[in-house]
């Protein structure tokens, strides 16, 4: 089958590596004469206004009224977390590309490789299968994947392979310090303020090793930020030792996301997000309670409660 519309579609809070790809993806087959649009239910954040072609990502949900020949679903282990509702999207197939741990398999094809970094490294392996001469925007579309979702080369989903593309994709002029410096680095006097009122609540529960700590929506709004200012402050959690997780509760008025690290073989943190119909990867998974947990005492007893459930 000839597809000549092509829908990209990607998660909700974009990620440097659902932009990237879908951006990579979106440059190839523009170039190949399809028509082709991207759908992500939020915007991407303004930092990764250096990517290539990033106003081209839309919210537009007109576009979910029309009919496609393919949809191509990228770096999202469902449906849930495109918030798309497949039964009401006109399409002739669907192709799943993914590397999360928790990928259901929705797609009439489906591409999932949990051992790859990031979805970019599996866009990355499609482009030379095709033996796609890779350009700068390409390049740096695909760099701005690995990078994020290795955390720069720091977390477990840094491997071999993940830095030997890297070598080859800042070979084509992708900029490693920039990207760096756009994704992992860009704070703001506000976001680091709350991340301090974040930080001094921080808890460790002795039994369970658990680290955990919360920020309420009123707190976003005081300071004036997105909440995916708070993104980097899991990761930055996941540096303490003698801890196996580390847990960031995001209370809003009628849910509460609840974001897990781990730096330990032996847990894997999607398994305890699929307990509540969250996922992601083996080391950092996350999940949505569609209720609001109250402060330090809710917290503790829910992780008390899992843990004898699933954890450790
Ligand atoms: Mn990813």
């Amino acid at each position: 089958m000839a597809a000549n519309s092509i829908l990209i579609i990607s998660h909700q809070r974009p990620d440097g590596d659902s932009c990237g790809s879908s951006l990579a993806l979106f440059n190839y087959l523009k170039t190949s004469g399809k028509n082709v649009a991207i759908f992500m239910a939020d915007q991407p954040p303004s930092y990764f206004s250096f990517l290539p072609g990033l106003e081209v990502i839309t919210g537009d949900r007109m576009l979910l009224n029309r009919q496609w020949d393919l949809v191509i679903v990228l770096d999202s282990s469902d449906w849930a977390h495109t918030q798309v509702k497949p039964s009401n999207l006109l399409r002739k197939m669907t192709i799943n590309i993914d590397h999360h741990f928790s990928n259901n398999r929705f797609g009439d094809i489906n591409c999932v490789d949990d051992l790859a970094s990031s979805t970019c490294e599996i866009i990355y392996k499609f482009f030379t299968e095709i033996k796609l001469a890779l350009n700068y925007q390409l390049a740096t579309c695909l760099l701005c994947g690995i990078l994020s979702d290795t955390g720069g080369f720091y977390n477990s989903a840094t491997t071999i392979e993940a830095i030997k593309i890297s070598a080859r994709l800042i070979d084509q002029g992708a900029k490693m310090y920039k990207i760096n410096n756009q994704v992992g680095r860009n704070r703001t006097i506000n976001g680091l303020r709350l991340w301090g009122e974040v930080l001094a609540r921080l808890k460790i529960d002795a039994d369970l090793k658990i680290a955990y700590t919360y920020v309420r929506e009123e707190e976003y709004k005081k300071y004036l930020i997105n909440d995916e200012e708070l993104d980097g402050l899991i990761n930055f959690l996941n540096a303490l030792t003698d801890v196996s997780i580390s847990a960031l509760f995001r209370i809003n008025r009628n849910q509460t996301v609840v974001s897990l690290r781990t730096t330990k073989d032996n847990i894997n943190v999607a398994q305890i997000a699929q307990l509540y119909g969250g996922g992601g990867h083996q080391k950092a998974a996350g999940f949505t309670l569609p209720y609001t947990l109250d402060e330090d005492s809710d917290l503790l007893s829910f992780l008390k409660k899992d843990n004898n459930r699933c954890m450790l």
